[in-house]
C-alpha cells in the first residue's frame, strides 16, 4: 500500500539566516544576538562578536542563494522556508524606517525563488533578535519590544505582501521558557529571570504575532498566518496517574502557546498557574483585543518526543531540542541524544487537529547527524541511510495522520542543505540532504556536494509520496 499526499502538497525544505546567510556584517546589517552566541546556547553569549562564530560565515548562502535555489528546483521543492534577519532590515531593531540594502537583499532572494516557481515561505523572527534590543531594552521583556516588532512586519509586508503568502511570526515561540536569550532575546541570565518577567515577555511576544497576523489581513488579504511552535508529545514514563497528569502539565507549556494563537485567549490551566503562583500580568484591553486576531494555520517543528514523571527521582532530563525532557526507555536516539519517535509525528498531527481544527504544516522534521565524504564514481556524496530511513519513517506516518483525516498542508524538511547547529553552533551537526564542505574550525572550500538522501528525497517529491516504503 502506498501513502497518500493530497494533490497541490507543499514539499520543500527550511532554512533560518543566521544557519545560512554569513555575510554578518555586510548590506549594513547590525548585529544580532546570535553574533554574541559563538558556542550557541551551550556557553554563556560573548561580549561582542567573535572570530570562532561559524555564523559570521554560515555556508555563505548570502552570495550563493542562486547556486542553492537552483539545487532545491532541482530537488522539486515546491516551497522553501527561510528566515528574513531582523538586523538586516532594522540594523538597531529601534529604527523608523527601513535599511534599503536589506530590503534589496530579500527582493532578489524572491526573484529567484519566483524564477524557479518556489513558493516562499517567511519566518519573520527566528532566534535573530537585532542585539541592540537584547542589550537596550531587555529583550522582549520591555513592552516596546511589541511596535518595533510590528514596525519590522509593516516593512516586510508593504515590500513582499505582494510575492509572499506563507508567514510565520516567530519560530518555535514556546521555547522562550527555556531559552530566553534565544528566543526572546532576554539577557538576563535563565536563573535570575523571574517567572514575572519572563511570562510578561511571553505576553508581549503573543500580542506582538497577533497584532502582526491583524496587520496581515489588512495589507495582504491572500496572505497565511501562522504560529510556529516545538511540537513534543509528552508521555507519562508508567501509567500511574500522578505521571500522566505530571505530562499532562509538561504538555501544557508548550499548548498554552498554541492555545493562544487559535483561541485568542489565555486558557484556564495557565491563569490557574499565574494565580498559584502570584503571576501578575499586564493585560490592557487593547492586548486583549489584539489577541482575538488569531492565526490561519498551526505550524511545528518535530524532531522527537519525550516522557515526564512525577517522581523527583526518576525526573533525569536527557538531551532534546531546547528543553529535552525524560528518556523514553523504548526508543533509540540521535548521535546528539535526541530520541527518534516518528509515530509521535503521528501522535502530535492528530492532537493538534483535534485540538484546534486549523491545517496544520511540519515545517521542521530531520536528524542532525556525522557525515562522512566519500569518492563515489569519481564524485564525492555521502552515503546517508540513517537520514533515509528517518525520513521515511517520518513521512510514513504524516501519511498516516492523512488517512486519519488531519489537514496537513505540507513538509519541509529540517536544513535540507547542511547548516551551522542551532544549539550547539557546530557544522558536523548535519541535516541536509546537500553537503557542504565547512568544518567546526572553519576550514573547507563550502563546495556543495549531494547527498544520497537528495535523490531519495526528489523521487518522493516526484512520486507525491508514492515512493515512500511502508
Ligand atoms: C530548532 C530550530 C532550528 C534548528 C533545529 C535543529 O530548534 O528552530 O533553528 O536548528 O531546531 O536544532 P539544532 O540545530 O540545534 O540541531
Amino acid at each position: 500500500m502506498t501513502t497518500t499526499f493530497p494533490k497541490g502538497f507543499l514539499w520543500g525544505g527550511a532554512t533560518a539566516a543566521n544557519q545560512i546567510e554569513g555575510a554578518y556584517n555586510e548590506g549594513g546589517k547590525g548585529l544580532s544576538i546570535q553574533d554574541v552566541m559563538p558556542k550557541g546556547i551551550t556557553e554563556t553569549p560573548t561580549a561582542g562578536p567573535t572570530p570562532d562564530n561559524l555564523k559570521q560565515v554560515a555556508i555563505d548562502f548570502y552570495h550563493r542563494y542562486e547556486e542553492d535555489i537552483a539545487a532545491f528546483a532541482d530537488l522539486g521543492f515546491k516551497v522553501f522556508r527561510f528566515s528574513i534577519a531582523w538586523s538586516r532590515i532594522f540594523p538597531l531593531g529601534d529604527e523608523a524606517s527601513p535599511n534599503a540594502q536589506g530590503l534589496a537583499y530579500y527582493s532578489r532572494l524572491l526573484d529567484e525563488l519566483e524564477k524557479h516557481g518556489i513558493e516562499p515561505m517567511v519566518t519573520i523572527s527566528h532566534y535573530e533578535t537585532p542585539l541592540h534590543l537584547a542589550r537596550k531594552y531587555n529583550g522582549w521583556t520591555n513592552r516596546q519590544l511589541i511596535g518595533f516588532y510590528e514596525n519590522y512586519c509593516r516593512a516586510l509586508f508593504e515590500n513582499f505582501g505582494a510575492r509572499v503568502k506563507y508567514w510565520l511570526t516567530f519560530n518555535e515561540i514556546n521555547s522562550v521558557i527555556h531559552e530566553p536569550f534565544l528566543s526572546g532575546g532576554i539577557p538576563t541570565p535563565k536563573d535570575q529571570l523571574t517567572q514575572q518577567d519572563l511570562y510578561q515577555a511571553i505576553h508581549h511576544e503573543l500580542v506582538a504575532s497577533a497584532r502582526a497576523t491583524k496587520l496581515a489581513r489588512e495589507l495582504m488579504p491572500a496572505a497565511q498566518v501562522g504560529c510556529m511552535i516545538i511540537a513534543l508529545p509528552t508521555y507519562p514514563l508508567t501509567p500511574d496517574p500522578s505521571d500522566v497528569v505530571a505530562a499532562m502539565h509538561t504538555a501544557q507549556d508548550s499548548y498554552a502557546f498554541g492555545d493562544i494563537h487559535c483561541r485568542g485567549e489565555y486558557p484556564g490551566y495557565l491563569l490557574r498557574r499565574f494565580r498559584d503562583q502570584g503571576i501578575e500580568l499586564e493585560i490592557t484591553v487593547q492586548d486583549r483585543e489584539d489577541l482575538k486576531h488569531t492565526v490561519d494555520f498551526v505550524s511545528f517543528s518535530y524532531y522527537m518526543s519525550i516522557c515526564e514523571t512525577a517522581d523527583p527521582a526518576k525526573k533525569i532530563k536527557g538531551a532534546g531540542n531546547i528543553m529535552g525532557g525524560v528518556p523514553n526507555p523504548t526508543l533509540k536516539a540521535s548521535e546528539w541524544g535526541w530520541q527518534i519517535d516518528p509515530q509521535g509525528l503521528r501522535v502530535v498531527l492528530n492532537d493538534y487537529w483535534d485540538r484546534w481544527q486549523k491545517p496544520l504544516f511540519i515545517v521542521e522534521n530531520g536528524i542532525g547527524a556525522v557525515d562522512t565524504l566519500v569518492e563515489v564514481d569519481g564524485g564525492k556524496t555521502v552515503v546517508d541511510d540513517y537520514r533515509i530511513d528517518y525520513f521515511n519513517d517520518h513521512l510514513v506516518q504524516a501519511g498516516e495522520a492523512i488517512e486519519d483525516g488531519v489537514q496537513l498542508l505540507g513538509y519541509t524538511s529540517w536544513g535540507c542543505i547542511d547548516i551551522v547547529s542551532a544549539s550547539t553552533a557546530q557544522m558536523s551537526k548535519r541535516y541536509g540532504f546537500i553537503y557542504v564542505d565547512r568544518n567546526d574550525d572553519g576550514t573547507g572550500s563550502l563546495a556543495r556536494y549531494p547527498k544520497k538522501s537528495y535523490g531519495w528525497y526528489k523521487e518522493v517529491i516526484a512520486s507525491n509520496g508514492a515512493s515512500l516504503k511502508k
